[in-house]
Formats: C-alpha cells, sequence, structure tokens
C-alpha cells in the first residue's frame, strides 16, 4: 500500500500527532533531491507505477532517468537537472510520518529554501565527496542555525565518484566539522552515501563496510519531534475585544488565536504586560455553541469574570503555567553594514577567514571608533597579543570565548562594504600596528649584530590553505638570494618540515627564530629589528605592511584579488613591493628580480619605519 500521501510544491497535508518535518539542504547539485527521490523508492513510498512513469518519461525525451525527477516536477527544473522551488513530499515509516522538504541549492534560490526551511524540526545537510564544502553547503548550515534547527544529520554524498573511500568522506567531515564547530553546531550524525545508487539511504552499502554508523533513514527515526505547541504553555495576544449590545447582550468579548497551550472555562488567566487577572466565564465561537476549550491553532473569543479592561496588544496566559518573560529592553545584535549610526554603539567585528584578513582589516577599528563606535574585536588566538595594541580597539576576545555584550556586529571583510571603500579610498595609515617594547627587547638580543642588514624571510603559507601549493616556495629555491652580500637572513617561519628542515640544517648563516616564536606579538617584535621583509603571501606579509616595515611580497601568476593585477605597488600598503610571477610557476624569475634588487636596497640600508621600533 503507497504511503505517499502527496508531491506538492505548496500545500501541506494535515498529519496525525507522530509526525516530524525535515529538510534537505546543501549545495547546488550535491544530490539532495536524489537523496529524497531514492528514500522514497527504497522505502515503498512511491505512488503505483509512478517510478515506471518517470522511466518511461526519460526513454520517450532520451534523457538518462534520475531520482530527482521524482522530485522537480517543474518543465524548467526538469531541463536544467536543478530545483528551483521547494518540494514537499511525505512518507511515513513505522515509527512516524514524515514531510520531507526539498531546498533548492542555488544560491539564486536561496529564499525559497529558507521559506522551505523555516518550519523544520530536523535538517539533512547533503555534501558531495568530491567537490566538498561549498559556498551554499555553508549558508545553508548557517541559515539552518539561525533558523533554531538543532538536530542536523550530514550527509557525504556520491562516496562512489570517490571511490568509496574513507578518507574521503573524513576530508569532508574534518573541514565541515571545523566550519560547524565555529557555528557552535555539532551533526549527530555523519554519513557517507551513493544516493544515485541507494548505498546507506536506507541499506547499507557493501561498497563501504568500514561505515558502522547509521543509514540516513536510521538517522531519520533517531530524530525527536519537537513538541508539539499544544503541550506548551497557554499564550493568546489580544487581537481586538467585542462588546455586543443586540437584544440585551452584554459579553464583552476577549478574541485572538491561540499560539500555543489550551484553556478551557474556570482557568485562572494573567494578561501581560497589565498583571491583571480574571478566570474565563465562556469560550465563545463564530456561528456555533460556546465551547468549553480553545486549542493552538484556535480562533476564539473569551468572556472572563470579573470584568477586566484589557486591549490590542496584551497577552493572555493562564496563571498556573510557566509566565512569558517581560521586559522593556531587546538585547540583539544587528549586522551592520555601514548605514546605522555608531555613535554610542558597541561595534564587534570579528574573522571569517584567515590571519592576514584580520591583520589587513584591523586598519578599519580606527575609523570606526572616529564614528563614536566602542570597539569589539574577536581574533584568532595567534593574534590577540598584537591586535591588543591596534588604535581604536577598546576590547579583545578570541575566537571561542564568551563575547561582550554589543549593539552591532560586522565581519571583518565586510567591512570595507561597509565604510564604502574604493580603490581611490582604502585607508592606508600606517603603521596601526606596533610591536609591544618589551618583547623587542627581547627579540633583539637573540639577533645576529653583525652590522650587517637584517632582512626577514618567510617562504610558506599556512599548509591547511587552499591555494597554499601556489603561494609557498621550497626553501631550497631561494638559496640564489643567500649569496647577496651585507645581509643576516632572519627565517620568521614558524613550522618547518622536510626537505625545508634540511636546507636550514645545512645554513647555520641563517637565524632560525621561527620555530621559537609562540605568536604575531613575538614576530611583530622580531619585525621591529629587521630592515626587510621578504615573504611569500601570508600573513606575516600582512603584518610587516601593516607594521610599515619595507616588505618585498613574492606572487604567484594569479595572486589573491587584494594584490589586484599588473602593478609593483599596493594600495593597501604603502612600504610594500609586489614581485609577481610572469607566468604560472615561475618563481625562478621572481627569486632572480629579488636577487638583482637585494644588493641596492641593502646598500641603501631601507630605514626602518622609526614608529616600528628601528633596528
Ligand atoms: N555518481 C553519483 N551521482 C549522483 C549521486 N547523487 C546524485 N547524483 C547526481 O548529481 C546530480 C545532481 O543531483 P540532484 O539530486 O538534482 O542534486 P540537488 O542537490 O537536488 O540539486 P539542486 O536541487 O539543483 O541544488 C544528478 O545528475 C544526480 O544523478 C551519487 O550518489 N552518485
Ligand atoms: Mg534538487
Amino acid at each position: 500500500m503507497p504511503s505517499l500521501l502527496g508531491v506538492t510544491g505548496g500545500a501541506i497535508s494535515p498529519f496525525g500527532p507522530s509526525r516530524l518535518h525535515l529538510v534537505i539542504a546543501g549545495h547546488v547539485d550535491h544530490g539532495k533531491s536524489t537523496l529524497i527521490g531514492r528514500l522514497l523508492a527504497d522505502t515503498d513510498s512511491l505512488p503505483e507505477g509512478k517510478l515506471d512513469r518517470v522511466r518511461d518519461l526519460c526513454d520517450r525525451t532520451a534523457k538518462p532517468f534520475e531520482y530527482a525527477f521524482l522530485l522537480d516536477a517543474l518543465k524548467d527544473e526538469r531541463a536544467q537537472g536543478i530545483t528551483i522551488d521547494v518540494a514537499r513530499v511525505f512518507f511515513k515509516t513505522a515509527r512516524r510520518h514524515y514531510m520531507v522538504t526539498d531546498a533548492p541549492g542555488h544560491v539564486e534560490f536561496l529564499k525559497n529554501m529558507i521559506t522551505g526551511a523555516a518550519r523544520a524540526e530536523a535538517a539533512v545537510l547533503v555534501i558531495d565527496a568530491c567537490e566538498g564544502v561549498q559556498a551554499n553547503s555553508q549558508r545553508h548550515a548557517t541559515l539552518l542555525s539561525m533558523l533554531g534547527i538543532r538536530q542536523l544529520a550530514v550527509v557525504v554524498n556520491k562516496m562512489d565518484l570517490a571511490s568509496y573511500r574513507r578518507e574521503a568522506f573524513e576530508a569532508v567531515v574534518d573541514a565541515f566539522g571545523t566550519f560547524l564547530a565555529r557555528l557552535g553546531v555539532k551533526a549527530h550524525e555523519w554519513i557517507p552515501v551513493a544516493a544515485r545508487q541507494g548505498g546507506n539511504v536506507v541499506a547499507r552499502a557493501p561498497e563501504m563496510p568500514w561505515f558502522t554508523g547509521h543509514t540516513v533513514l536510521e538517522a531519520l527515526e533517531a530524530f525527536e519531534p519537537e513538541r508539539t505547541t499544544v503541550d506548551r504553555p497557554f499564550r493568546m495576544p489580544v487581537q481586538d475585544v467585542y462588546k455586543f449590545t443586540n437584544e440585551g447582550d452584554s459579553r464583552r468579548i476577549i478574541a485572538g488565536t491561540v499560539e500555543s497551550g489550551r484553556v478551557h472555562i474556570g482557568d485562572g488567566l494573567v494578561f501581560y504586560p497589565s498583571g491583571k487577572r480574571a478566570r474565563v466565564a465562556t469560550v465563545e465561537a463564530f456561528n456555533a455553541p460556546p465551547q468549553s476549550d480553545a486549542v493552538a491553532g484556535q480562533t476564539t473569543g473569551l468572556t472572563v469574570a470579573p470584568q477586566v479592561y484589557t486591549a490590542r496588544g496584551e497577552l493572555v496566559t493562564c496563571e498556573d503555567e510557566p509566565g512569558p518573560h517581560v521586559t522593556s529592553r531587546i538585547r540583539a545584535s544587528l549586522f551592520w553594514l555601514g548605514h546605522e549610526p555608531l555613535a554610542g554603539k558597541t561595534l564587534l567585528i570579528y574573522p571569517e577567514q584567515g590571519l592576514g584578513d584580520t591583520l589587513q582589516c584591523m586598519r578599519y577599528a580606527v575609523l570606526a571608533a572616529a564614528r563614536g563606535a566602542r570597539v569589539v574585536a574577536e581574533v584568532q588566538p595567534l593574534l590577540k597579543s598584537v591586535i591588543a595594541g591596534v588604535d581604536g580597539i577598546d576590547e579583545v576576545v578570541t575566537e571561542g570565548e564568551p563575547l561582550p555584550p554589543h549593539d552591532l556586529r560586522c565581519p571583518m571583510l565586510s567591512l570595507p562594504l561597509a565604510f564604502g571603500t574604493t580603490l581611490a579610498t582604502i585607508p592606508n595609515r600606517v603603521p596601526y600596528i606596533a610591536a609591544a617594547p618589551e618583547r623587542i627587547a627581547k627579540w633583539r638580543a637573540l639577533m645576529p649584530s653583525t652590522g650587517k642588514a637584517r632582512v626577514g624571510l618567510v617562504w610558506a603559507g599556512n599548509r591547511g590553505h587552499h591555494n597554499n601549493r601556489n603561494r609557498s616556495i621550497a626553501l631550497e629555491r631561494l638559496l640564489p638570494l643567500l649569496a647577496v652580500p651585507g645581509i643576516d637572513w632572519i627565517a620568521l617561519q614558524t613550522e618547518t618540515a622536510g626537505p625545508d628542515r634540511a636546507v636550514l640544517d645545512a645554513h647555520p648563516d641563517i637565524t632560525h627564530l621561527g620555530e621559537a616564536l609562540l605568536d604575531f606579538g613575538d614576530t611583530a617584535a622580531v619585525m621591529a629589528a629587521l630592515d626587510l621583509v621578504v615573504s611569500v603571501d601570508t600573513a606575516s606579509a600582512h603584518l610587516a605592511g601593516a607594521m610599515a616595515k619595507p616588505v618585498w611580497i613574492l606572487l604567484p601568476f594569479s595572486p589573491d584579488w587584494r594584490w589586484l593585477l599588473d602593478r609593483r605597488d599596493s594600495p593597501w600598503y604603502p612600504t610594500a613591493r609586489l614581485f609577481r610571477q610572469p607566468a604560472p610557476g615561475d618563481w625562478a624569475s621572481v627569486i632572480a628580480e629579488v636577487a638583482q634588487e637585494l644588493p641596492g636596497a641593502v646598500a641603501g640600508r631601507l630605514s626602518p619605519s622609526p614608529a616600528c621600533g628601528g633596528g
């Protein structure tokens, strides 16, 4: 007996009490509709003949069969293989009924996704094992958490394309787990799936014997439905008060819709915020005899005794149930993009990307302060000591610490947008970061004091960065620079491994301070005593630029957006010089150019900015 109640783009079918509303979200094409189609097919939930009809249609139109066609009913959806509007499907198991919302994954249909997810009690987020975490995987997770959906299973789909390898699954778990942790969300389940083939949807996938967790269906069965609104305390906002006088009628009816709970004749009521009290005398209904009670969802009218004066806007509650929280102040932190005045407000700025981005965007703190804001900066732990002294910042917290109260919030990389920055108006007064004097003294004592120019060297970025392969250089390739006379080289690289380590061991003439640097406060203190920093595109380059240190930045052919194209200088950092690869992968030309420029530069002894501590 088919248990599919309907496949609709709109109306919800009414269920009995045991039901769960689920939303399937995730990036475009990661297989959401396919997962649901497979779930329906494998639980025998499709109407008689439906699967055959869709297969038939595909044959006749010479299209490969897609399980998604069971959901994607619009002509454009099938033609383009994309979900545009949400579709709702219903199926049931022995345990309960499910309403499943299939959300579109394309960014253009984000608002449809929000509408579809708004009432869900649990979510499944689908991620393609090969494509990994994409923009809308993150957006959807953020929106689900904002909608208050706390039950989440993450499906890593298309495992067949990843040869069912455990490492492919675990890479997604790692990457997305880190993202979710930052949102304060914990997934209940992580499931490797091949939706098209059906592996781990309802039946176990024999190709993945290493996975012993729940299948998708088992995970759904483990979700808990939210308490229904009838189980909650009684709440009815007063919509109006009707007074009838016809034929001696003296009723004064308090009308409204019951938002939650239940009320009976005789119940004691409390009105908020006035605090007035009365008892229910009658429960009225329009064109129907009086009732004995009213429940959530019902539009009703109450008469009370004794008669109290109440008006539209008050909230009716029951006296023996928990009352509402009454306040005249609402604490909210609003997303700020430059429109609201900042005077007298506390603005939280927080990181969303790498350390370099934080260092680069710190320049905006002083601008926010100039508009009258108290600025709280949330920063990565390695940056705390160096950011603490930045002008315009009143308080620094590290990621994960409790946030102080604030009125407005802006992610750091949105600060240029909030301040209307254009190429011509980039705020570039440097230095805006300085090293702490006591740290400078400590590190200066560890520097060579031969009278030669001191040049800092950073050859690799964060190994976790997706573009690290393109922006880092093996230390060995930089050895030609060591031949330039008149220079003491100071290696600032904090992590050194394998071949780089061997080069350092073979070159005691390089002072390697990197591994002793505990955080960027230490790096800043070392930089304060340098004449020049030569760095690949990583956080140290930003730090040197923010300290107004002469810094030469070695860039890949296709550089990060902030370095623009075809120019040797940076409008963000007046003391920076950019050395660009003339062709993809061509570090040899970059290194040759640096080697050629260095003698002249050190002969002139690039004088360090006095504000940075001197060398
Ligand atoms: N190889 C393989 N392909 C799959 C799998 N699951 C889905 N696909 C394919 O991926 C493509 C996209 O699948 P859909 O289910 O339409 O993806 P979606 O997430 O619903 O896409 P939107 O709703 O448009 O965001 C289709 O061609 C599917 O056949 C899988 O497990 N393995
Ligand atoms: Mg879809």
